[in-house]
């Protein structure tokens, strides 16, 4: 493999260990299909910036107001980064230095609560995030989560929707001080609107984890939560397609909580080389093809999500409005389990992770689905007609999944579909990566 991982390969060959490790996967990258719904490729623009000099700085604090001395260029970069997050998502106030999405809505719970305080959020096992709650996560120490879920699913398909009936009697009965809208692995578009009404009546905050949708929301393919929730939380690596990170959104009249919340209360030097990315993205972000790529993103996935349902598997909740889709294997092979199905997956060339249904009886480890996204491999320049590909090369591996013939078939003919959308074709030359 010689594609270069970065555009400082050359310097890299200094250490022809992590060199060659990068070179492997930068192949992996290229000839296998990138299907897990959290990921994307970036631009080699933000490959650029992470790689940069930036990262040598600290700069303890904020824009103009550092504890730290030589920070005129690293403040400019803040700014820019600040400013181009605001203008992105119309928001009144953004802080670019939460170092994950983890990272954000930890700072915002710090910003808005006292320990002990009650929060509102969506179920992990329907959805929701390990840090909306989950037991294994510390802010279920430190304040009292309640879990509102999804409605039964129906035979018409029609079920596995946010349960806003139980959201309100929720909130009714817990007074809660926050609400949080926001799923790790829920296919639908999720409407801020009701949940504004629900929090305004029982006089609670309303935070909208936005981790996953974005870039949809960025693109204009989901409605935006900005203005309408208090706070917004978001990951920039997802669809956004920026580096790995996160950001947080408000009104001006939080703004300093959470600036505190984020820093010192939480992190210490911010990650420039990181923000430096995020400006990029968030620019990348402004421009039409955006949109563009938004509204493919969708297309795919509601291509993917037909096509498997044509193969006999279920689609959660009936289909897809966003990047995702959780796939139910019982209806295709009640034997088959998600973790089955990721690791022959993995033989076959598609790369994907297991995850639990609505009301799974397998537990999280081995589980009974299957998380799909379809934000990378739009941004290598897929379209419905590759989707349709792919949903018949599932079918093949897991029905063959026993036979590593079958298996060693399908990997070529994903190899051959990688081939002809290279995300990095180019990089370290012309520099161009993927499809907008
Ligand atoms: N791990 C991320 C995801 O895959 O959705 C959320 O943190």
């Amino acid at each position: 493999m010689t594609v270069p991982a970065t555009p400082f390969a050359a310097w890299l060959a200094a250490d022809p260990e992590v060199s060659a490790l990068l070179a492997e996967e930068v192949e992996r990258q290229s000839t296998t299909l990138q299907l897990i719904a959290s990921e994307n490729f970036t631009s080699p623009a933000v490959l650029a910036a992470t790689g940069s000099v930036l990262t040598n700085k600290y700069a303890e604090g904020y824009p103009h107001r550092r504890y730290y001395g030589g920070n005129r260029v690293i403040d400019e970069v803040e700014d820019l980064a600040r400013s181009r997050a605001t203008a992105l998502f119309g928001a009144e106030h953004a802080n670019v230095q939460p170092h994950a999405g983890a990272n954000a809505n930890l700072a915002v719970y710090q910003a808005l609560l006292q320990p002990g305080d009650t929060v509102l959020a969506m179920r992990l096992d329907h959805g929701g995030h390990l840090t909306h709650g989950s037991p294994a996560s510390i802010t279920s120490k430190i304040w009292r989560f309640v879990a509102y879920g999804v409605t039964p699913a129906t035979a018409e398909g029609t079920g596995e929707v946010i349960d806003f009936d139980q959201v309100a009697d929720l909130a009714k009965r817990e007074q809660p001080k926050l609400i949080v809208a926001g799923s790790t692995a829920y296919s639908r578009v999720i409407d801020p609107a009701p949940f504004r009404e629900i929090a305004d009546a029982v006089g609670a905050l309303f935070m909208f984890d936005a981790a996953h949708p974005a870039g949809l929301i960025a693109g204009g393919a989901h409605p935006s939560p900005v203005g309408v929730a208090d706070v917004v939380t978001l990951t920039t690596h997802k669809t956004l397609r920026g580096p790995r990170g996160g950001a947080i959104l408000c009104r001006g009249d939080l703004a300093k909580a959470i600036d505190s919340a984020v820093f010192p209360g939480l992190q210490g030097g911010p990650l420039e080389h990181v923000i430096a990315a995020k400006a990029v993205a968030f620019g990348e972000a402004a421009a039409p093809e955006f949109g563009r790529y938004a509204a493919a993103v969708v297309a795919n996935a509601r291509a993917l999500a037909a096509a498997l349902a044509a193969e006999g598997f279920r689609v959660v909740s009936g289909g897809t409005d966003n990047h995702m889709l959780l796939v139910d294997l019982r209806p295709f092979d009640p034997d088959l389990t998600g973790k089955e199905a990721q690791e022959a997956l993995d033989q076959a060339g598609i790369t994907c992770n297991r995850n639990t249904i609505p009301d799974d009886p397998r537990s999280p480890f081995v589980t009974s689905g299957l998380r799909l996204g379809s934000a990378a491999e739009t941004t290598a320049g897929m379209g419905p007609d590759e989707m349709a590909q792919v949903a018949a090369l599932i079918g093949r591996a897991l029905t063959g999944r026993a036979d590593e013939a079958v298996l060693g078939a399908v990997r070529s003919e994903v190899g051959a579909l990688c081939a002809a959308f290279p995300p990095y074709a180019g990089l370290g030359s012309q520099g161009s990566a993927g499809a907008g």
